[in-house]
């Protein structure tokens, strides 16, 4: 048997919309690239052993119809992939954040789902094998399965362009806060947001402008400058929301709570911590040292509430194999 556990990722630049295709080696791949930093306190943990009929669990219940062939078809995908035959699986996924709430579940839980796939099917001695030479291998796979799965078997600054990813060679300890105003499932999933993406007016004009956002960005990290990080971060987060509401069909992720946050926060003209957003009602506060005590004033003042979830940078995912 083997365990696998993997973390989520932000995106500081959003992976929002992508190209088409028509072979499933081309799928999932975003019309521009994309840049996280890989989390370490949220974890998907994955158990998969050999078994003789399939028996997948997910937070201890039977799997969901769709994500049953989701998952059905990663298994025959790997299996095709390094040409065995597809065996029977049993598989456990849990994990130790709420789910479904804009902590991106899919790319933990597919970056650690084809990592205990692959071990199962390759047997313990290839499965290094490829994991030490041949990680590539493991990044385009668990791409196929949600694209921003690419981003979380690297950490912590992981650069996604295409079919290749980059682990940006800067150490800086950023601390990521979540505000979850909601844990409700949102009503339009990513896969079909993405579609909808580019038929925003604003897109072609969010592409040109994205690769000089993307550099910036990167000389922030260089440097650790978090006041030139914190205004591209939010920047590029409003972006994206922008294109959301003026896609066709438009979709409205942010909430109320979510709104009225953000509108304070924006009104205070120092501070040391910085937002982004993912596709739900929940906020990222980026920062270099724990501001979770300033957060909760602030939205006690607004009298809203939020659950709350501190996670910080983290290096990817973690695995043994066990009798
Ligand atoms: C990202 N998101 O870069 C962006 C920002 C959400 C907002 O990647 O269809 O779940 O499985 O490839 O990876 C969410 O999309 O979509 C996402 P699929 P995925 O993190």
């Amino acid at each position: 048997m083997i365990k696998v556990i993997a973390s989520p990722n932000i995106a500081f630049i959003k992976y929002w919309g992508k190209k088409e295709f028509t072979q499933d080696q081309d799928r999932n791949i975003g019309l521009n690239p994309s840049l996280s930093m890989t989390l370490s306190r949220a974890q998907t943990t994955v158990t998969c052993r050999l078994s003789e009929t399939d028996h997948f669990l997910v937070n201890k219940a039977p799997v969901k119809e769709k994500d049953l062939i989701k998952l059905s078809d990663h298994i025959q995908r790997i299996a095709d992939f390094f040409q065995l035959p597809r065996k029977t699986l049993h598989i456990e996924s849990s994990n130790n954040f709420p789910t479904g709430t804009g902590i991106a579940s899919s790319a933990s839980a597919y970056a650690a789902l084809t990592l205990a796939i692959s071990a199962c099917l390759l047997g313990k001695e290839r499965f290094i094998e490829v994991y030490e030479n041949r990680l590539s291998d493991f990044i385009n796979l668990a791409r196929r399965g949600s694209g921003s799965a690419a981003r979380s078997l690297e950490g912590p600054f992981v650069y996604w362009n295409d079919k290749k990813t980059q682990v940006l060679p800067y150490q800086w300890k950023l601390y990521d806060t979540v505000l979850i105003f909601s844990s409700t499932e949102k009503k339009v999933s990513s896969t079909d947001g993405h579609k909808y993406a580019p038929l925003s007016p604003l897109f072609p004009e969010r592409l040109q402008k994205l690769e000089l956002r993307t550099q910036k960005l990167i000389q922030a990290l260089e440097k650790q400058n978090l006041h030139q990080l914190g205004p591209l971060l939010e920047e590029e987060a409003d972006e994206m929301h922008n294109v959301m509401r003026s896609s066709t069909p438009p979709i409205e992720y942010q909430s109320a709570e979510c709104r009225q946050f953000l509108s304070e926060i924006k009104k205070q003209a120092q501070r040391d911590f910085y937002y982004t957003l993912d596709a739900g009602p929940n906020v990222h506060i980026i920062s270099e040292k724990p501001v979770v005590e300033i957060l909760k004033k602030i939205m006690k003042d607004l009298d809203i509430s939020a659950e709350i979830w501190e996670d910080e940078q983290g290096y990817g995912p973690s695995w043994e194999f066990t009798n």
